[in-house]
């Protein structure tokens, strides 16, 4: 990825890209980049995932020690005061430190095993105050978790501005070569904090700047429409998505009567559906989805003209996504997978990355470009139409130190904008307006959460809030309040050449105060309908499995043949391959659609990707040829992947190989590819006694449990190789074909099965009706 040229409005010509800047500005990114990547790479570790920064002791240590120092894949938010002051550079003053147990005061203590009594068989005593702080401050370990998006992941990182971005706005964080930390936190929408990673969902994507002109939050998610036009209506579609309210089923998912009951009534819903019941729902990795701001926004440049603007993230690694059965079985197996995905990628220092883009368009009275109502959030506008053009790189450097701390407390909020960054009248966003203050004061238990370390901004802050429940900042004066004179008139307003906000003083039309939407918010399907028709065969087969397995997951006929009605008036097609695996009759559509001009920047097949971070599983067999993956092993870490060794048992397998998982522990769904390097024969736990997936050894010369990876990986095209002995497994499955590489030489295999890699899924394997 690289910056191309200064962004321009849609329509009108670019301006002559100075290519010298913009290189500068990509190698300044570049540099911070692989800064990171030596202070934190872990590439000779043999798998991410260790639970300390160092390998515990067997005996229970009992020497007096300081704390061991966090893993160097971790960083906490940078140290400033509750007033955005810089506090010095050592980021573990925040951490707890010392050899010995204390109270929450300091106090050293002697015992933590055992409460004060009367005795050893006697009463406790009320006097123990470490019991009772002890167990006064477990009984208050949980906050409540966030109302939509409580499951999440988050991250640390830098943002450099390419500088591109200059003639549409202001923001200085945008500038040319410009660093800016950030913290970004991905997550579910329905599921509550414990829920599984990869539900059928829309997923969040919200990312807190930290710029020298205040904190600036791009709030987004990884569908670039959303289910309602006014914010009025999002209480009733979570209420709709959440669990029913009497039995509390199902968790995180859409695939039940109330659901499908109000998206078939409100059928503004229908195109944010279609995008959930696409391959786009169910994401292979936080590191392989777009992200976008969803609602129109304004930008204001250094000469005052403004433009409509919306901002969209694009992953380096392309867009890439499970499919449905491997999402299931892994909501199963490994319900932290996203999770688990994120941090690995960063401790291996495969540190994901997204670009930041813009569609720029003119700031027209009417907010309305190419016949696309750019206030309604249910529509897009094709990148054909618009072009993304990228104005700064996100690059994921490191894990949090402490999940509670800082990504449950991170707060976002639409409304933290900095100069050059305004809101439009979309309903949707004025709403949202209210609601992110809101949410906190309860959440984070009053209105100082801007105080918690992960929210201080780094921006000097002197506002003249006051008090409150856990305030930080040591405020000093007297006279919190303007006018003054007692505190000698402080704070002041700032002018335009003191960097203050402006709030761009767009023209409101002269009208009625009415509860109502403009006309143009009436059009629920020709994009549904557009959307539909850029997909390609195979994701078109994957979108009528979804609404199938949707809509059979609802009880009641009422709502499937309302639904069923909807799906009519996007593509008649589409309903009637629905309507079967209902078995119920294709109504008639209601309305007439026009044929839409496809947009390919919608489908996710048919490019080729970087492959860092990708999971491989090598199966090995003790007694083969272990200097042959012992080369691949080092092969594959050097190009960036992540192999794991799969073999009969734990521990050592010999040639200084170690296994990470055995045929008991693994599951093809962790891997995107599979080398088959060895034949190895049953091993003593493939009885289904012992291991149910084992099904019966007596029949086949190899452990079962590989057959059924193999089969497994083929099934969800995924790319698989084998060498030397593991071809007799391919050949006893009778497994070839695309996507499948064989040969006597482990170098042949692993080219091949790069360049598989890159394409995500080997997409001709997936069979079609049409
Ligand atoms: Fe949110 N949303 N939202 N939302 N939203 C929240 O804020 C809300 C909307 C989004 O990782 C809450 O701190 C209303 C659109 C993300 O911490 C809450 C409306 C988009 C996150 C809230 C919307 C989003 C939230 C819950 C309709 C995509 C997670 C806890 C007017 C552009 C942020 C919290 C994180 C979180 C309200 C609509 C994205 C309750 C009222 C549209 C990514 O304030």
């Amino acid at each position: 990825m690289s910056p191309k040229k200064p962004v321009a409005t849609a329509k009108k010509a670019p301006k002559k890209a100075p290519k010298k800047a913009a290189k500068k500005a990509a190698k300044k990114a570049g540099d911070v980049v692989e800064a990171v990547a030596q202070a934190v790479s872990l590439v000779d570790k043999p798998v991410p995932g260790a639970p300390g920064s160092e390998p515990p002791a067997f005996e229970e240590p009992t020497e007096p020690r300081t704390p061991p120092a966090p893993k160097p894949d971790q960083a906490g938010p940078q140290v400033v005061s509750a007033t955005g002051e810089p506090a010095g550079d050592d980021e573990l003053v925040r951490a707890q430190h010392g050899e010995f147990l204390t109270t929450s005061t300091g106090l050293r203590l002697r015992d933590t095993d055992h409460s004060l009594k009367a005795g050893p068989r006697g009463p406790t005593l009320l006097q123990d105050h470490h019991l009772r702080e002890k167990i006064t401050h477990f009984d208050h370990e949980r906050i409540p978790e966030r109302v939509v998006h409580a499951r999440g992941a988050g991250a640390h990182g830098v943002f450099v501005g390419y500088g591109t971005a200059d003639a549409v706005s202001l923001a200085e964080f945008l500038g040319e070569g410009v660093e800016t930390p950030v913290f970004v936190r991905f997550s579910t929408v329905l599921g509550s904090r414990g829920s599984a990673d990869t539900v059928r969902d829309t997923r969040g994507f919200a990312t807190k700047f930290y710029t020298e002109q205040g904190t600036f939050d791009l709030v987004g998610n990884n569908i670039p429409v959303f289910f309602i036009q006014d914010g009025i209506k999002f209480p009733d579609v979570v209420h709709a998505a959440k669990p029913h309210p009497d039995r509390e089923i199902p968790q995180a998912q859409s695939a039940h009567d109330t659901f499908w009951d109000f998206v078939s009534l409100h059928t503004e819903g229908q195109h944010h559906t279609m995008w959930n019941m696409s391959d786009r729902g169910i994401p292979r990795s936080y590191r392989t989805m777009e992200g976008f701001g969803v609602h129109t926004f304004r930008c204001l440049n250094a000469a005052g003209e403004t433009s409509l603007v919306k901002f969209h993230w694009k992953p380096r690694l392309g867009v890439h996504s499970l499919v449905w059965e491997e999402a299931q079985l892994l909501a199963g197996l490994d319900p932290d997978f996203h999770r688990r995905d994120l941090y690995d990628a960063i401790e291996s220092g495969a540190h994901p990355q997204w670009e930041l883009g813009v569609q720029v368009f003119p700031d027209v009275p009417e907010q309305v470009f190419e016949g696309i109502d750019l206030l309604d959030p249910t529509k897009i506008v094709p990148e054909e139409l618009a072009p993304v053009q990228p104005i700064g790189l996100l690059t994921l450097t490191a894990n949090p130190t402490n999940f509670f701390a800082e990504t449950e407390q991170v707060a976002f909020h639409v409304g933290h904008l900095v100069p050059g960054i305004d809101v439009t009248d979309d309903p949707l966003l004025q709403a949202r307006l209210f609601s992110y203050v809101d949410t906190q004061l309860s959440r984070l238990g009053g209105p100082n959460f801007n105080q918690i370390p992960i929210n201080r901004p780094h921006a000097p802050v002197n506002d003249m809030l006051r008090d409150g429940f856990h305030q930080h900042a040591d405020h000093t004066g007297v006279a919190p309040y303007r006018p003054n004179s007692l505190d000698g008139g402080c704070p002041f307003h700032a002018g335009s050449t003191d960097g203050a906000f402006t709030d761009v003083p767009v023209t409101v039309p002269a009208a009625s105060k009415v509860r109502e939407n403009p006309a143009s918010y009436d059009d629920h399907f020709s994009q549904v309908r557009l959307f539909w028709t850029s997909m390609t065969p195979v994701e078109q087969e994957h979108i009528v499995s979804a609404y199938s397995f949707e809509l059979g997951k609802c009880y009641e006929q009422a709502i499937k043949e309302r639904q069923l009605v909807a799906l009519a008036n996007i593509d008649d097609e589409l309903c009637s391959r629905v309507a079967q695996g209902l078995g119920l009759p294709a109504p008639e559509r209601t309305i007439e659609y026009d044929e839409p001009e496809p947009s390919p920047a919608l489908s996710q097949v048919g490019e080729i990707w970087p492959t860092d971070g990708r999971m491989v599983g090598v199966v090995v067999d003790p007694a083969g040829d272990l200097e042959a993956v012992a080369e691949m092993r080092e092969t594959l870490l050097a190009a960036g992947l992540l192999p794991l060794l799969i073999a009969p048992h734990g521990g050592d397998l010999g040639n200084g190989l170690v296994a990470q998982r055995t045929f008991a522990t693994a599951r093809s769904v962790e891997f995107d590819a599979i080398v088959v390097a060895g034949a190895a024969p049953p091993a003593p736990d493939a009885v289904p006694a012992r291991d149910a997936k084992a099904g019966d050894a007596s029949t086949v010369a190899s452990d079962p449990r590989v057959g059924l990876l193999v089969e497994e990986c083929f099934r969800h095209s995924k790319s698989i190789a084998a060498f030397g002995e593991g071809r007799s497994i391919l050949d006893e499955l009778a497994i070839s074909g695309a996507g499948v590489t064989t040969s006597d030489d482990a170098a042949d295999v692993v080219d091949d099965l790069m360049t598989l890699l890159g394409a995500h899924r080997v997409w001709e394997r997936f069979a079609t009706t049409v």
